[in-house]
């Protein structure tokens, strides 16, 4: 015999603690064993929430406990515990209805019906029907309108859930969608040949098994199929099943009995015997790891047989300027493409961030589309930077000029993407309960799309009007005559605040962290200037392409610490009066990296805000000083320092008068309360990972991305993930990402991935991944490059400081664009080194 380890070692423990055979007690004292045995376990997840709830049965109630789990469910699943219809009750169980809950996503009601001998066949089988009628009833009540139905139990509860489904298909009760018996009694003439089978006498032995029977029901009730589904005349029209065995089991014989019969009367079966398995090791969870891979399995087959028959090549999550040019990629190349999009049209970043003032800050001829020679001369740019509802417009040209719109559903978020190991593919389902089948699954859910709830206490009780500039209204705000709050002073805020203080009748900025911002002398662009660029586009983007951040201006190779002091002023204010986002950074090679070059450009910058600031004090707030220029997001603005010299417009610092909380009329702060009508939350995003572990993403093993993260996002390249196959993140954590032009880099992305798709293709290869010992050196060597910058210095979203709890790391790849182009072009041209294809 081999058990495997964990399960031996648990005997043993049982063994030496001298648990007495449950069949040389009364049912009382082997209630209480096997109590004391399950509560000696672990807790289940404590994220599951639960409801206890009394269930109407004939002349009584029984006690039902409803687990939700903390994803969206994707079933209703009944179960009916294990036990022998003698012992074991909902509180034993609670554990392994908690992880059934959560691996499942299911919304799990457990059923504690009467038992034998007290309640003999058929009370039991009675109260579980009614449990189920009620579970349908209260679907509304229990947040389960509309999701599959699952009964499910083990062993005398695998029995009860087989019976539910013979007796609702016969009454014609409620619709069974899937069945799931897991090692279930299915005989009561109890003559199967595991039963005399030495090695199968683990845990439940024959003798046991004997005593359930005979307090369950009398030898001729043993034989009705409501005791016996074995022995029911007719198994055909069954929902399908999903049953589940374990090799030293008396029970396996009669399970795997019961599975072909079921298959031989028609019905869809999944089956599968767990090797070096006992009976009972599936309800053990935190004990035996062999019980989470059976949930696991469980959960898959479940999805499998859940979902309807939908199926695509590639699905592509996103229809922002990555999940469009995706689409349009892949269905160049002939692929069968569906994108989701939460939104209810095209344009991603620039169609949820509508607030006043948005705009680009690469200019617009670089941050632009390459792919398309008609595209790129025939689209016209009004501004150097263009504003928001132009972008949002480009958007949607492209999606109107390459008829992309058939392709994506709207209004449709992705809840969950789970990769079915047996088939090589990736089941996605959404929020509103549609499942599709794809080989690929493109991520392309942008890197500042997960706006941040804003952690402020006491916001809930703020009764005037409340926006968040990453969630801004379609319709727009008008603050005329309003008093207005901005929290928050990071690239949003500093481009709304001096649009939103020319509307209001007051205006106050509460900063945490004073910003660098340089002007960026935004104008008109002239026809003359775009078409100069137009005539030698191939030549411009090409630059644009090997630049260390994907635009055509040049960094010095000059370090400032061998400058003299009038170089660098000189230096400085050129760039200064760039009117570009890194026209500062550029002047120097030193500037992120040596903290002196960096103390120099960061006193320049000082000294432009004490002379802009007409009042010391605001002057003095406005002053950052604890981290080095650049190693925040750096921002460029339109009249953002000016701003604080209106009448109408002041700041608080943070720092010195922290909020206390926010009230029912406005925010309060160690100074007293301000009142206002509107809160402008200008609070960030939970950057890069956010938008990616928002989606309940699992790989093989059923591993969830979440757990594979929670030290940090580890990728190979930014595109692929260990364990994770044929899923690619477009422009994800340790990419160039948002330190680089993102058209850019989503062209590069996007390109690689759809060639890597083509490959595939070419090679007949069905799934590919990267090994763990690539990603392991892409990770060292993403932080190699960060640890020589200045970059871990601040407490910034790209080290993921901005969201409590998140791992601190550098989240993009430092060593620039054109660098890393040539990285992943290499790794292409190798034939995927770093990656495993099959
Ligand atoms: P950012 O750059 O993350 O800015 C968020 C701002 O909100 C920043 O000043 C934060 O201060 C502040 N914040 C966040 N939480 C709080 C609380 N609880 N109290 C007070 N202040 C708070 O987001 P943006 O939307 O402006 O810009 C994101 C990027 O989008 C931008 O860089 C461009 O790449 C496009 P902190 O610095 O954390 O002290």
């Amino acid at each position: 015999m081999q058990l495997d380890l964990a399960t031996t070692s648990m005997l043993a423990g049982m063994m030496l603690n001298e648990t007495p055979a449950l069949n040389t007690l009364t049912p009382d004292e082997a209630r209480l064993v096997f109590s004391e045995i399950n509560r000696s376990m672990p807790p289940g997840p404590a994220q599951v929430s639960s409801r206890d709830v009394e269930i109407p049965v004939d002349g009584a109630n029984i006690r039902g406990r409803v687990l939700t789990p903390s994803t969206p469910a994707k079933s209703l699943m009944v179960y009916y515990h294990g036990g022998g219809w003698v012992i074991g009750n909902i509180d034993d169980y609670d554990a392994v209805g908690r992880h059934l809950s959560e691996v499942c996503n299911s919304v799990v009601v457990m059923v504690d019906y009467r038992k034998a001998p007290e309640y003999p066949f058929p009370t039991p089988v009675d109260d579980c029907y009614a449990a189920l009628e009620w579970a349908d009833k209260h679907r509304a009540d229990i947040n389960a309108v509309d999701l599959p139905l699952v009964v499910a139990g083990d062993s005398a509860g695998g029995n009860l859930s087989a019976v539910m489904a013979i007796q609702s298909r016969d009454e014609r009760g409620p619709k069974i969608d899937l069945q799931a018996l897991i090692y279930p009694v299915t005989d009561g003439r109890m003559g199967a040949k595991s039963w005399g089978d030495e090695d199968k006498q683990l845990f439940l032995t024959s003798d046991i098994m004997t005593f359930f029977w005979e307090h369950y029901a009398d030898s001729s009730q043993r034989l009705d199929q409501r005791a016996s589904p074995l022995l029911a005349d007719n198994l055909s029209d069954l929902p399908p099943a999903v049953v589940l065995t374990a090799q030293y089991d008396i029970l396996v014989d009669e399970g795997k009995a019961y599975a072909q019969a079921l298959e031989a009367a028609g019905v869809t079966v999944s089956y599968k015997d767990f090797a070096q398995q006992m009976h009972g090791f599936f309800a053990m969870p935190a004990a035996l790891p062999a019980s989470g891979k059976a949930m696991q399995w469980l959960a898959q087959e479940m999805d499998r047989h859940l979902t309807a028959t939908e199926r695509k090549d590639v699905v592509v999550v996103g229809a922002g300027f990555s999940g469009m040019y995706q689409l349009y990629k892949l269905r160049e190349q002939g692929l069968d493409v569906q994108v989701f999009e939460a939104g209810s049209d095209v344009g991603g970043t620039w169609y949820w961030n509508r607030y006043p003032g948005a705009r680009v800050d690469i200019e617009s001829m670089a941050y632009s589309f390459s792919f398309s020679e008609e595209l790129q001369q025939e689209w016209e740019w009004s501004e150097k930077y263009s504003p928001q509802p132009e972008l949002l417009k480009y958007a949607q040209h492209i999606a109107d000029r390459f008829d992309l719109k058939d392709h994506i559903a709207f209004n449709t978020r992705v809840a969950s993407a789970h990769f079915d190991e047996d088939a090589d593919e990736w089941l996605v389902t959404t929020e509103c309960g549609r499942r599709i089948r794809a080989q690929h699954l493109v991520m392309a859910t942008g890197v500042l799309s997960a706006s941040k709830e804003p952690d402020i206490v006491g916001r809930e009780h703020y009764q005037g009007d409340t926006y968040r500039t990453g969630l801004w209204p379609k319709e727009g705000v008008d603050f005329t005559g309003k008093r207005v709050a901005v929290i928050g002073t990071g690239s949003s805020a500093v481009q709304a605040i001096p649009l939103i203080a020319e509307e209001a009748s007051e205006l106050v900025v509460y900063q945490r962290t004073a910003t660098f911002t340089t002007p960026a002398l935004n104008h008109a662009l002239k026809k003359e200037d775009a078409d100069a660029i137009k005539a030698n586009y191939g030549e411009y983007r090409a630059t644009q392409k090997l630049n260390v951040l994907g635009v055509v201006n040049e960094r010095s190779v000059d370090r400032a610490i061998d400058a003299t002091s009038e170089e660098r002023e000189r230096r400085f204010t050129e760039g200064w009066e760039s009117g570009i986002l890194p026209g500062m950074l550029f002047q120097f090679a030193d500037l992120q990296v040596e903290q002196e070059a960096n103390d120099h450009i960061s006193e320049y910058i000082r000294d432009r805000i004490r002379d802009t600031v007409k009042d010391q004090q605001t002057a003095q707030d406005l002053l950052p000083t604890d981290y080095p220029y650049g190693t925040k997001r750096p921002c460029i603005d339109t009249n953002y320092y000016e701003t604080f010299n209106r009448e109408n417009v002041s700041l608080v610092n943070l720092r010195r008068t922290p909020i206390e909380t926010i009230t029912d009329k406005g925010i309060k702060t160690m100074e007293g309360e301000r009142e206002f009508d509107a809160i402008v939350y200008a609070t960030g995003f939970d950057a890069m990972t956010g938008p990616l572990l928002r989606v309940d993403i699992r790989g093989r093993g059923g591993v969830k991305l979440q757990d594979a993260w929670v030290d940090g996002p580890r990728s190979y390249l930014g595109i692929a993930i260990h364990g994770f196959p044929n899923l690619f993140t477009i422009t994800g954590p340790s990419s160039p990402s948002v330190l680089s032009n993102m058209l850019v880099s989503i062209e590069q992305h996007v390109d690689w991935v759809s060639d890597c798709i083509q490959w595939m293709r070419e090679e007949g290869k069905t799934t590919i991944e990267p090994s763990d010992s690539a990603e392991r050196e892409w990770a060292e060597h993403t932080e190699q490059l960060a640890n020589m910058t200045l970059y871990p210095k601040a407490n910034s979203w790209y080290m993921g400081s901005n969201v409590p709890g998140k791992p601190r790391m550098f989240l993009a790849y430092v060593g620039g664009v054109g660098t890393y182009r040539l990285i992943c072009d290499q790794v292409a041209a190798s034939g995927y080194h770093g990656f495993e294809a099959a």
